[in-house]
């Protein structure tokens, strides 16, 4: 293997960037699959609830090209548009979202490239979400090219909420009345209490077995 590209020279065909925006959503899966599995293996029990993937359609790869000023090229595209290759990851916990971005971000061959955390810092509408930007190298048969890939993180409640507003943007092209986004933003205080008080109990159950486990040397059969 002769060079590791990070500015994906060479790569000028749509066809190209799209095997390489493929092959990096089938290494990260794999990796969160591996993850998923040492988890159930030590832990019995498994942090991911479930994991969506796709490749961003050249509509929309287009629509966010124009909507910041940039002609459509195969170098703009790969330069500006980070989330052509996405993941989304459904956990049960907030506290799952952070251990698995962490195990990701510590793999020697990812490189994380940006992070915005929406679950500290939600957005003004109530949003919350974990998103990293991260390169992974696909091997081709003579480079190595290192590939961007969105990672979305966030618990099932807060995709159930992302989902309804989502759908609610679209129907109202944006311009969502007032009283909505209300609701909305109270839907959004509601899922993180939810998200709070189940992070809360699975803790006190798993203290609770903690026990259990602790008294069995004990036990006089
Ligand atoms: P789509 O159609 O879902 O792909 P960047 O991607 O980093 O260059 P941006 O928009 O600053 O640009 O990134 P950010 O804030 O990390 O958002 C990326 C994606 O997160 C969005 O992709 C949405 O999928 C999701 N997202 C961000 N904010 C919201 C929100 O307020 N509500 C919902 N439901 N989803 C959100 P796209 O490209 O906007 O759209």
């Amino acid at each position: 293997m002769e060079k590791t590209d990070h500015n994906y020279e060479g790569v000028d065909s749509w066809k190209t960037i799209i095997l390489l925006y493929n092959s990096a959503l089938k290494e990260v899966g794999t990796k969160l699959e591996i993850l998923n599995d040492e988890f159930q293996h030590v832990h019995q029990y498994n942090p991911i609830e479930h994991i969506k993937s796709r490749i961003k359609t050249p509509e929309s790869i287009v629509k966010k090209l124009k909507k910041r000023g940039y002609e459509s090229t195969i170098e703009n595209m790969v330069r500006y548009v980070n989330d052509i290759a996405g993941i989304r990851i459904i956990c049960s916990f907030t506290s799952d979202i952070y251990r698995i971005a962490d195990m990701l971000a510590k793999q020697s061959d990812i490189r994380v490239y940006s992070i915005k955390d929406y679950i500290k810092n939600p957005k003004d509408s109530g949003y919350k979400s974990y998103h990293m930007i991260v390169s992974v190298p696909i091997f081709l048969s003579d480079r190595s090219v290192d590939t961007k890939v969105e990672i979305q993180i966030r618990t099932v409640a807060m995709d159930f909420w992302a989902s309804l507003e989502h759908k609610i943007n679209y129907k109202y092209e944006g311009v969502v009345p007032e009283h909505i986004k209300r609701e909305l933003f109270e839907c959004a205080e509601m899922v993180s209490d939810l998200d709070a008080k189940m992070m809360s109990l699975n803790e006190e159950i798993k203290e609770a077995d903690d026990d259990v486990t602790d008294l069995s040397p004990f036990i006089v059969p």
